[in-house]
């Protein structure tokens, strides 16, 4: 093949120049609307779910105004990048933006990622209106930094009590042999540092994250904090001086005692409740509420809120001066719902919002007999050892029984080929349930036989051979 000369390329450079030149230079006509958009994305150590700024400027270097301009975001490739809509301002707007000639503005688009795993994304934002003289320059790429996913970060503090409760850490208050625990999403498990004899702890390499957990456990002597909020850990060591403030529980200075009036109601009688606490401690306990049936039973007595005055949860404005106690009496109505159980009564915590849950709890059950259920369960034997019931694991031909706690025989009963047994018409309360040798019932042994329709099915009961 013959190359050209260099006479004929010479030549074709020559024409592309005056092209050239004609096209940024214009001598006669307006061009039109021509809009430049340059985008950059901020540098910082960004994380999942920060607003990421992309700093976005528009200039109308065309020599008319340039109507309805409107902006898009692509992403090229990395991570999937979630730009909030109203960053866009009047980019976005119905009618598009409006740019004079020569006219710049910035904006700062906002955008988030879900992932660090996935890459930098990188985006090209397009910004453009009709009529456009020269589309060269209305996209601008620009790459989102973000930290890399096997940064670490040094993560430490000191746990104290505080005795002398000025709020802060003062002298000699650290406490050692404290469990400091820190967890991340991500992580499949959680890092422990024991706390030294100041108090201190240190996690050397804790991977970045925007929403890390920290807590402490076993501390020593009663000790009780609460659930510190969670770190921002993203690798420019800001961590390095916590402080996790622990408190005396509320215990150590208040108690509290529950009696009712009689040891048996009917439902929808009304019970008189006597709740008192006592304070032992050196200072007034202030903000004291009574929170009752903190496990949702529904079956103790209904008092209304207003039956406990200033320890309501309403207004946690009780008092107890030190060396002191309050009685309470309040009222309450026995529901439909304690009669099924054969059970009600009154179990209340004792807190104010300073206590973190350390206050004391208090209870006292009452009988409500009178409605009567079947009770049918399984009797079955872990053959295999796994744990667990298996099929072929029933126990046929085992004769059971329910005693009350006191031990007396309450109701006995045979199982069938199936393993299946009933115990007609019992009057609803807990039992305990037993078996005839050669059997006997482990784990535990608690039966409930429930009216309807409150009841929850049939229970299962394992034996294993004495
Ligand atoms: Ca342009
Ligand atoms: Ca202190
Ligand atoms: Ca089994």
């Amino acid at each position: 093949m013959r190359r050209k000369s260099l006479r004929a390329i010479g030549a074709l450079t020559v024409a592309f120049t005056v092209t050239g030149l004609m096209t940024a230079v214009p001598a006669y006509a307006a061009t039109g609307p021509n809009i430049k958009v340059t985008a950059k994305a901020q540098e910082g150590r960004w994380l999942p779910g920060d607003a990421i700024p992309i700093e976005v400027t528009v200039a109308n270097i065309g020599d008319t105004t340039a109507n309805q301009v409107k902006g898009y975001g692509d992403r090229e490739s990395g991570a999937y990048f979630a730009i909030e809509e109203a960053s866009w301002g009047d980019l976005r707007s119905t009618d598009g933006a409006t740019y004079a000639p020569g006219e710049s503005r910035t904006y700062t688009l906002k955008g988030s990622v879900y992932t660090l795993t996935e890459g930098n994304p990188v985006l090209v934002i397009d910004v453009s209106g009709p009529g456009e003289a020269d589309y060269s320059d209305n996209r601008s790429r620009t790459t989102v930094g973000l930290l890399s996913p096997d940064t670490t970060d040094r993560v430490a503090g000191v746990l104290y009590g505080d005795r002398n409760e000025d709020g802060k850490l003062s002298p000699g208050e650290g406490l050692a042999g404290a469990e400091a625990r820190l967890i991340g999403p991500g992580m499949s498990e959680y890092l422990v540092a024991v706390t030294d004899a100041e108090g201190r702890f240190a996690f050397d390499a804790v991977p970045v994250g925007p929403n890390i957990s920290w807590h402490f456990e076993k501390l020593p002597d009663g000790w009780v904090t609460g659930y510190p909020p969670s770190l921002r850990v993203d690798g420019s060591g800001q961590n390095t001086a916590l402080e996790g403030r622990a408190i005396r529980p509320l215990t150590d200075a208040l108690s509290a005692k529950i009696t009712l009036d009689k040891t048996s109601y009917a439902v929808g009688e009304t019970a008189t409740a006597t709740v008192t606490l006592t304070n032992a401690g050196t200072r007034e306990v202030s903000g004291l509420y009574a929170g009752c049936d903190p496990g949702g039973f529904e079956r103790g007595l209904e008092v209304p809120a207003a039956q406990w005055g200033a320890f309501s949860y309403v207004n946690k404005a009780g008092k107890v001066a030190p060396g002191q106690s309050v009685v309470l009496k309040v009222t309450g109505t026995v529901p439909a719902k304690a009669g099924a159980y054969g059970q009600t009564g009154l179990d209340c915590w004792f807190d104010n919002d300073n206590s973190l849950s350390s206050g004391p709890y208090a209870y006292e059950n009452a009988k409500v007999p009178g409605k009567r259920a079947d009770s049918r369960g399984r009797i079955w034997t872990d053959k295999n050892g796994n744990g667990q019931w298996d099929s072929g694991e029933q126990v046929p031909n085992v004769t059971v029984t329910l005693t009350t706690d006191g031990g007396k025989l309450v109701s006995l009963a045979r199982t069938g080929a199936d393993g299946w047994v009933t115990f007609p018409n019992v009057a609803v309360g807990v039992y305990q349930l037993r078996a005839i040798a050669p059997w006997r019932a482990g784990g535990d042994t608690d039966v409930y036989v429930i009216a309807p329709p409150y009841g929850f099915g049939d229970w299962h009961q394992q034996v294993v051979r004495r």
